[in-house]
């Protein structure tokens, strides 16, 4: 596994950069194109691992998808016309497609079987088995499908009225993906509300669905029709820019067609509240998802509270924000965020182990992590786990280090960020 070299930067990071298409919206886009009918043009499409996993597995369901770099032509013919595969669909390391996915599958009158790698193999499943099964799909998978691999056998579904145990955006998405195929109207309760993307895509692709409150409600037996999509940028990539902005002394950067979608922007609630200098652009209103330019600056940083409501809207931001914490004044506590221990590795774990080894005064809590700032940063080897928002985060830190870090399994960036250097050095320069 790929071993580099990083050193610490002593000019600051200046100048802009367009930030990648969202993960998130990337995989819907290729899912939602499949089952459309007709066909569906994505601009912008995010060329991370994770996605190419996803066009890889509707391929072997028998969609035809064509691919120029980031732009992606799926002809679907609706969602009873996916073929049964006559191999297994392997997800890499994407939670998004394994659990969307499985959603789509628990309506369809055949048989499947999906796997993914050991991070996915650790990643629990029992949250989307438990409500497709209620709704009438046979999945099987180790300890009784709790984990990969999973065996779907499709058929006629119900549907049902669900209140996810926890906030996730794939569960609420994978029963949604099922309701489309099932009798009556689906029903889910969100605790918190989780990004919407989902949502807002069936009505992209002419369906009809609705919010009260925490929630939603869709009919099943809806046909959706082929669109065009251009992808915004992914402001969870966006977020390790931001953040190097703010902690690089010297640093005056600019983020261009940043996804601004309200379910996602608490990253940038966090800096307002820690200090930092930012402004943020609006463009011109657009009824799909919102997008912005965002302008940071070195900044004096203080410590915050992280908690409650904001949590989904920021939860794959914690390792980098708790980067961010290291170098701001006093201390900053991050709370109710249970869920990092399911991530691609355990989050709470993982952050803590490589930013101490770094000299961060961080101290992992049952649901979260508290961090003292003002702490200098000195040089180590350092590794990703194979996670890659934990080897940006340790990137971005080796530009404030006393000394160079070697960052072990560098590779896994490309997970969701494969330009990721690049676009580090270009505001090098
Ligand atoms: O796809 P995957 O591997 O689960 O990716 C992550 C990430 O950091 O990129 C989580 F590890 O993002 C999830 C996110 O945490 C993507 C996602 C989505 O597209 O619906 C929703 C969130 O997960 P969850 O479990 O809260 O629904």
């Amino acid at each position: 596994m790929e071993l580099i070299t990083l050193k610490n930067n002593k000019h600051g990071l200046k100048g802009e950069i367009a930030v990648p298409g969202d993960k998130s919206i990337s995989h819907r886009s290729i899912m939602f194109g499949s089952i459309a009918i007709g066909k569906t043009t994505v601009t912008n499409f995010l060329l991370g691992d994770d996605c190419l996993s996803t066009i890889s597995c509707f391929r072997k369901l028998g969609v035809l998808i064509e691919q120029d770099n980031e732009k992606v032509v799926i002809h679907g013919k609706g969602m009873a016309k996916l073929q049964e595969p006559n191999e297994i669909l392997d997800v890499g390391n994407s939670g998004t497609t394994i659990r969307l996915l499985t959603g789509i599958l628990a309506g369809l009158h055949f048989h499947s079987t999906l796997i993914g790698d050991s991070s996915i193999g650790k990643r629990p499943m029992t949250r989307v088995v438990t409500p497709l099964r209620e709704m009438g799909a046979k999945i099987d998978g180790r300890e009784e499908g709790k984990y990969t691999p999973l065996s779907v056998r499709g058929g006629k579904l119900q549907s049902i009225t669900y209140r996810l145990p926890v906030a996730s955006a794939q569960v609420k998405s994978a029963i949604l993906f099922a309701g489309l195929n099932a009798d009556g109207t689906t029903r889910v309760i969100e605790p918190v509300a989780t990004r919407d993307h989902t949502e807002r895509m069936i009505q992209r692709f002419g369906g009809k669905i609705s919010r009260q409150e925490n929630e939603i409600q869709l009919e099943g037996g809806q046909k959706l029709s082929g669109t065009e999509i251009h992808v915004p940028g992914d402001i969870s990539s966006a977020a390790f820019f931001l953040v190097a902005g703010c902690i690089v002394p010297n640093s005056s950067i600019t983020l261009r067609n940043v996804g601004l979608n309200p379910t996602r922007t608490g990253i940038l609630e966090v800096l307002q509240n820690m200090g930092a200098s930012m402004d943020v652009q609006q463009d011109a209103a657009d009824a799909f998802e919102p997008t912005g330019t965002i302008k940071v600056m070195t900044s004096k940083l203080k410590g915050t509270i992280i908690e409650g409501e904001i949590i989904p809207k920021l939860i794959d931001e914690i390792p980098i924000i708790a980067l961010l914490a290291t170098q701001a004044d006093g201390v900053t506590v991050i709370k109710d965020a249970h869920e990092l221990k399911v991530k691609e590795t355990n989050r709470i774990d993982t952050v803590v182990t490589e930013l101490k080894k770094l000299g961060a005064d961080i101290q992992a809590t049952d649901d979260g992590m508290i961090i003292t700032g003002g702490t200098k940063l000195t040089g180590a080897k350092v590794d990703s786990h194979g996670d890659h928002r934990i080897g940006m985060m340790l990137a971005i830190a080796s530009q404030i280090c006393e000394e160079e870090i070697i960052l072990e399994n560098a590779d896994a960036i490309a997970v969701s960020y494969p330009d990721f250097f690049e676009h580090l050095n270009k505001l090098s320069i």
